[in-house]
Order: structure tokens, then sequence, then C-alpha cells
């Protein structure tokens, strides 16, 4: 019989790239979406009919209760969160209740329902924050900078907290940055990326930015989901750093964008102070060795593979929407 995997978040990106790869592991797919009043099923269009979706929200703890017994899955991947690091600082308190208490929730539908299911919490590299040390590691102290990244920790510790006290197979995973051509627009590979392909059509003359000096380890998404894979199918549970090890900064991925369209950035970006967030974190570089050496895991995607996929992917978007082909 096939494997079940429920995923929450299965309209964002990671649950788009995460669906479609356990679909081709055989999987059968279940996906927890939010109602809402227009359907937001874009990233996940080509596999409707083969991911069975249903309704829940991670702020209504008998939803997901009844959705976890309804499905009973293998394995549960929490992806859903409000995970834009800015609008964490508008909305503190609804940041802190997706994020954070939203994890809790989920690992009490488990606990209620079925100890055995198998539990995969999306923890980020926002949690390190003000860094401790370069490399960041599984035990590099956290320092988080946002509220989004406190909430973070939060799901993280009650993922491991849950895992001791109850003995659920919950791992951690400790994810740096990593983007795709199906990144939310606002943030910021893929709002350079589609800008350069807007301004490189004629369609748009500048692309205001914040702190072009800020860095970040990038990966591929389609590499991250993998990972999350991998970890539950461990005879342990553990938590687990997954990055690429390299960091490069804002500036760099705007120079190789508008260089792979013949532009020259400097002709089209302006630094917006008002992006500016109020706490920064500077930098971020993972050190991926534990994932490596248990998990067998390996980013394919090389940081400039990247920036390339992400251009040519919303300059021949940008082209079908001209030709009235496509609207989003
Ligand atoms: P994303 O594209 O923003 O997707 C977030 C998902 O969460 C969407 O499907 C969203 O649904 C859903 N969601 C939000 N609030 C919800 C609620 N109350 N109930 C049910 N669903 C809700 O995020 P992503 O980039 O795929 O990231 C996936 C996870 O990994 C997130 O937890 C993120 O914080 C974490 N993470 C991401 C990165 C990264 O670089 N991408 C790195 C580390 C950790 P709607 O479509 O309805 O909005
Ligand atoms: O792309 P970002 O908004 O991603 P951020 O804040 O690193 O968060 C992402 O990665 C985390 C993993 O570390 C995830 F947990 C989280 O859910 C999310 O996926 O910003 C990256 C950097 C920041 O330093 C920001 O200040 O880019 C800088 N930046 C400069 N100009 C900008 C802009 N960020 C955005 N969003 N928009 C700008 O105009």
């Amino acid at each position: 019989m096939a494997r079940k995997a429920l995923i929450t978040g299965t309209t964002g990106q990671d649950g788009a790239y995460l669906a479609e790869f356990l679909l081709g592991k055989g999987y059968e797919v279940h996906g927890m979406v939010r109602r809402s009043s227009t359907e937001n099923f874009e990233r996940i269009a080509h596999l409707r009919g083969r991911v069975t979706l249903h309704q829940a929200d991670l702020l209504d703890q008998l939803s997901i209760v009844e959705l976890i017994q309804k499905v009973r899955p293998d394995e549960v991947y929490n992806l859903a969160a409000q995970s834009f690091v800015p609008t964490s600082w508008v909305q503190p308190l609804l940041t802190g209740e997706f994020t954070g208490l939203g994890v809790t929730r989920m690992l009490e539908g488990i606990r209620l329902v079925d100890r055995s299911i198998r539990f995969y919490q999306a923890s980020s590299s926002e949690m390190f924050g003000a860094v401790r040390e370069e490399p960041q590691n599984e035990h590099t102290p956290f320092w988080p900078r946002s509220p989004y990244g406190v909430a973070k920790v939060y799901g993280h510790w009650i993922t491991v907290n849950y895992r001791e006290s109850y003995g659920i197979f919950a791992c951690s995973g400790i994810l740096f940055n990593h983007e795709s051509p199906l990144r939310g627009k606002e943030f910021v590979t893929r709002k350079i990326t589609d800008a350069v392909a807007r301004i490189k059509l004629g369609l748009q003359d500048k692309l205001r930015l914040g702190n072009l000096d800020a860095m970040r380890d990038w990966g591929f998404s389609g590499d991250y989901v993998r990972a999350m894979w991998l970890m539950l199918q461990q005879d342990q549970p553990d938590d687990y750093v997954v990055a690429t090890g390299e960091k490069h900064s804002v500036r760099e991925f705007v120079e190789l964008a508008f260089q792979h369209v013949d532009l020259d950035w400097r002709d089209w970006v302006e630094v917006d102070p008002a992006l500016f967030r109020p706490a920064e974190v500077n930098t971020l570089r993972g050190d991926a060795s534990k994932a490596r050496r248990v998990l067998g895991w390996e980013p394919t995607v090389s940081f400039p593979e990247l920036v390339r996929m992400m251009v040519d992917a919303d300059l021949a978007r940008v082209r079908r929407e001209e030709r009235g082909q496509v609207r989003d």
C-alpha cells in the first residue's frame, strides 16, 4: 500500500516541490489548505487531481485533529507559516500564532491521534539571527532578530520537546534560504528576477531594494525538499542544518541577474531606506556536513545556476503574460 503524506503549506513554494517529489516516490499525497475567498492553487495547478486537498487552519486545533484522524498519514510535513520576515513586525502576534503555536497544534494532533506518525518541522536559519559563529551548524546558539525568527525558535524547541516528552519521531530541519521560480514575489531573489524580466522587456523602469550588503546562503528549493524527506526516512529522529555552505550578498545576486540579460544593474537599482529592517540578519552561512554525512544529501544547483534559472523563468512568464496567455 502507498505511504501517505500530509503537507501543510501545500500552496507555498516548498509545498509544491515537496508534493511533486513525494508523488514521484509513490506516496499518496494530502495537502492542508486554508479557506480563502479566491483559490490560490497556482503552484500546484500541475498536480491537481493527484494531491488531495483538505481545508484546515493552523489556528484551529480541532480542524487539525480531525484532518489527521481522517487522513491517517504516515508522515506529516509542517511547512505552513507566516513566512515573510518584514510582515512579522507588522503582525507579530499573528506570526506567533501561525509560525510558533501552529507547530504545537500539529504536534498535539499527532499526540492525540497516533504517536507513530513521523513529523517534519520547517525550521529556519533566521533562528541564528545575529550569528554567534560562522558557519552555523546544529549546535550554534540562536539569536533571532525578528518576531518571525523568535516564533521559529519556539517551533524548533517544541518539536524537540515532543520528541523527548512523547517519543514522537519529530525532526527539525534548519533550512537556509532556498529559492526557485515558485518563490513568492516579495522575497528579495524573486523580486529581483521578476524586475529584471520586466525591465528587460520594457515594462518597468526601476527596482527599489533595501540592504544590498545582506548576505545569505541561497540554495534551490527542489534540492531542499529532498532533505526534508530524507530526515523522515532515518532510524532515529534528529535535527539537521540544510545549506550550500556558500554565502553571497544581495548585491551579487542583483549583479548576476542583470548581467544575465546584458544589463548593468547600476542603471536600474535604487536603494530605498524604507525597505531596511528594524533589526537585520546581516549574514548567514550554513554548515550542512551532518546532512551530507548522515542523510547523504547534496545540493545540485549552484548559485549562478539558481540566478539564471529564476531570471529565465520570469522572462518566459512575463512574455507569456504580455501575449495575454497568463495573468497572475
Ligand atoms: P511560503 O511560500 O510562504 O508558503 C507558506 C505556506 O503556508 C502557504 O501555503 C500558506 O498558505 C500556508 N499558511 C500560512 N498560514 C497558514 C494557516 N494559518 N493555515 C494553513 N496554512 C497556512 O513558504 P515557503 O518558502 O514554501 O517555506 C515553507 C516553510 O519553510 C515555511 O514554514 C517557512 O517559514 C520555512 N522556511 C522557508 C525557507 C525559505 O528560504 N523558503 C527557509 C527556512 C524555513 P496560503 O497559500 O493560503 O497563503
Ligand atoms: O528574501 P528575504 O525577504 O528573506 P529572509 O528575510 O532571509 O527570509 C527568508 O529566508 C529565511 C531563512 O533564513 C526563511 F526562514 C524565511 O521564511 C524567508 O524565506 O530577504 C533576504 C535579505 C534580507 O537581509 C533583506 O534585508 O535581503 C534583504 N533585502 C534587501 N532588499 C530585501 C530587499 N528583502 C526583501 N524581501 N525585499 C527587498 O527589497
